[in-house]
């Protein structure tokens, strides 16, 4: 990645590729290596987040047309973290609340999502993306429910960050952690702000950071 600006001294995102994507949980590939989901509403920024996260411009496809993506797609990253080189996998989740949507649509999503969250080995963090200028949302509230319901604690991602007025930032910020109770780590796709604070939450929450000792089986 020569030329790539270093945002991180410690961390490398060496390669990122696209590794399979299902419309039903069978579907799906078993995992390999650590998995870390991302789920947010519709055009909420879910996939421009990932594409900032591995700096790439369209590893996955973002859209001004809300509610494109149906599917679970698995993005593979390699990573070299203190000299250590890791792999890492970002599950992009179908997004939801698009209103425009069939009910009978919507009610599938539900599954798909929730399934994924409660019966994939290997899941080692939900991150919940909100819009910072919109706030949790009944759904974002209702998943929120459903992680905690099944002992995950989320990761929340506050994005869009840039679209505010840099003097309404910290009292959106403090707004939103006060609705949520926990952490918020404010994000902009366009600028990266946010990446190194995220980054250093997804090795946490994937053990990258501290490596387990190889025990033979
Ligand atoms: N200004 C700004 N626009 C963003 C940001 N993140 C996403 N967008 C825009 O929001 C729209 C939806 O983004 P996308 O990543 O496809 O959302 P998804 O449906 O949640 O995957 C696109 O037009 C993006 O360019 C951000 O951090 N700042
Ligand atoms: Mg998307």
């Amino acid at each position: 990645m020569t030329g790539q600006p270093r945002y991180n001294p410690a961390m490398d995102v060496l390669d990122a590729e696209f590794i399979a994507g299902a419309t039903a949980l069978a579907q799906l590939p078993a995992p390999t290596f650590a998995e870390v989901a991302f789920a947010g509403r519709s055009n909420v920024g879910k996939s421009s987040l990932i594409n900032n996260l591995v700096l790439r411009k369209k590893l996955v496809r973002t859209s001004s047309a809300p509610g494109c993506t149906r599917a679970i797609n698995i993005f593979r990253v390699r990573l070299r973290t203190d000299g250590e080189e890791a792999h890492l996998d970002l599950v992009d989740l179908p997004g939801y609340g698009y209103a425009q949507r069939s009910k009978a649509e919507r009610k599938a999503w539900g599954p798909l999502i929730e399934g994924f969250l409660s019966e994939r080995p290997g899941l080692r963090g939900a991150v919940v993306i909100i819009d910072i200028r919109r706030g949790v949302q009944d759904d974002d509230e209702q998943l929120l429910e459903f992680l905690e319901s099944i002992g995950i604690a989320p990761i929340l991602v506050a994005t869009k960050l840039d679209k505010l007025p840099t003097s309404k930032r910290k009292p959106a910020i403090a707004k939103l952690r006060n609705q949520v109770g926990r952490p918020v780590t404010p994000y902009s796709s366009i600028t990266g702000d946010g990446r190194d604070a995220l980054w250093k939450r997804l090795l946490q929450v994937s053990s990258i950071d501290r490596p387990e000792p190889t025990s033979q089986p």
